[in-house]
């Protein structure tokens, strides 16, 4: 996020401090006064509480483990991704979301009668098509949101529509199978780890789908969800080379030790992340200097669609050593070690460190 997104934080705070001496009305509810602006509007938004919380996520190993990643990635460390010049903010009063195309029913919802609806809640990661092997284009998060399926069943799509294409305010597209919406987890997602989604990452509204990746999927900053056939339209990447269809790949990543690390000779804790498309992981094996494969420890498991933390306990002899992960998910499959780039449906290989143990 730059400085671009028209009103500095001093700026914001000044605004909401006469908006609190002007009277406090707009503060009860989402997006009830027309005089605020957008911003404004976005800060004092309260994100609705779902009909049946998830629990609490259990403590956090990575508390205990130097350079894991947390379990739930903060949103403020959360990548973004995307082709918008300037970080759109539609107001809430005046946004709408529309779902239509092959559809009996069209529909156009307020943000009120969206989230009338019912809210539920996932924990999903998230990953970009474009993250190299052991890169950082990828996160964890709970969405907070109204069920996809369930918003499309009431704008009663047609028998022959194949293909759900998000269109965004600033007009990018993203499509993926009505098939997709058979698991009853994606969600227009409103709310990104308890809080409304930050401008950066879609507010007021954006589209989650576990188990694909964002190119296809996650659409952020939605006004309107179209029906349709991938043999008549596709989104954005689509024609700028990427495949049509983008179910996340099975990965992992090595956190810690960072690569070209220098680490003491004696027990080093090797520590990192795997997460597949929609089947959960079963296990994760690091390897040294190409030796046998070593079962690590798995952390807790969010979602089948959550990525999983894991941590291996390593007696590092003195000299240069390669590290390697894979991961293996729970339907046996295991992680392919075959290189290829991300073009055009996501990377694939080991990821692989270089350390020195002195
Ligand atoms: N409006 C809009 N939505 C978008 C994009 C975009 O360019 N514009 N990029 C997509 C891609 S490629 C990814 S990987 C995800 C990234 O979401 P994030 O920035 O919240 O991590 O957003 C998706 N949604
Ligand atoms: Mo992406």
């Amino acid at each position: 996020m730059g400085a671009d997104d028209g009103i500095t934080r001093r700026g914001l705070l000044a605004t909401i401090g006469a908006l609190l001496v002007a009277g406090g009305a707009g503060l009860t509810r989402l997006g009830q006064r027309a005089t605020e602006s957008a911003p404004v509007q976005r800060v004092l938004a309260r994100l609705p509480r779902a009909r049946a919380p998830l629990p609490a996520p259990p403590p956090d190993p990575a508390a205990t483990t130097p350079g894991l990643s947390p379990l739930l990635t903060p949103t403020a460390d959360f990548f973004r991704i995307d082709v918008a010049d300037s970080i759109p903010t539609p107001a809430l009063d005046t946004w709408r979301l529309t779902i239509d195309g092959m559809v009996r029913h069209p529909l156009t919802l307020t943000f009120d009668e969206l989230i009338r609806r019912e809210i539920v809640e996932i924990d999903a990661t998230l990953a970009c098509v474009s993250n190299p092997v052991g890169g950082p284009l990828v996160g964890t998060a709970r969405w907070t949101g109204v069920r996809l399926d369930r918003l499309i069943a009431e704008a009663q799509p047609l028998p022959d529509a194949d293909e759900v294409l998000g269109h965004s305010v600033d007009d990018f597209t993203a499509g993926f199978p009505v098939s997709a919406l058979a698991a009853g987890d994606a969600l227009v997602a409103i709310g990104m780890n308890g809080e409304v989604l930050a401008p950066e990452h879609g507010y007021p509204a954006r589209i989650i789908v576990p188990g694909l990746f964002g190119y296809v999927s996650a659409v952020k900053w939605l006004q309107r969800i179209e029906l349709t056939r991938f043999d008549q339209q596709v989104g954005y990447w689509v024609p700028r080379g990427w495949s049509r269809l983008g179910p996340m790949k099975l990965s992992s990543r090595i956190d810690a030790p960072r690569d070209g690390a220098k680490v003491a000779a004696g027990p080093v804790t090797v520590a990192g992340v795997a997460w597949s498309s929609a089947h959960g992981i079963a296990s994760v094996e690091v390897r040294v200097d190409g030796g046998a494969w070593q079962p690590a420890q798995l952390g807790p498991s969010l979602d089948a669609t959550a990525w999983r933390q894991w941590w291996w306990s390593w007696t590092a002899s003195r000299g240069s050593h390669q590290l390697e992960v894979r991961a293996i998910d729970e339907q046996g499959t295991v992680q392919s070690a075959r290189l290829v780039p991300p073009v055009p449906n996501g990377a694939e290989g080991l990821h692989r460190i270089q350390v020195t143990v002195a």
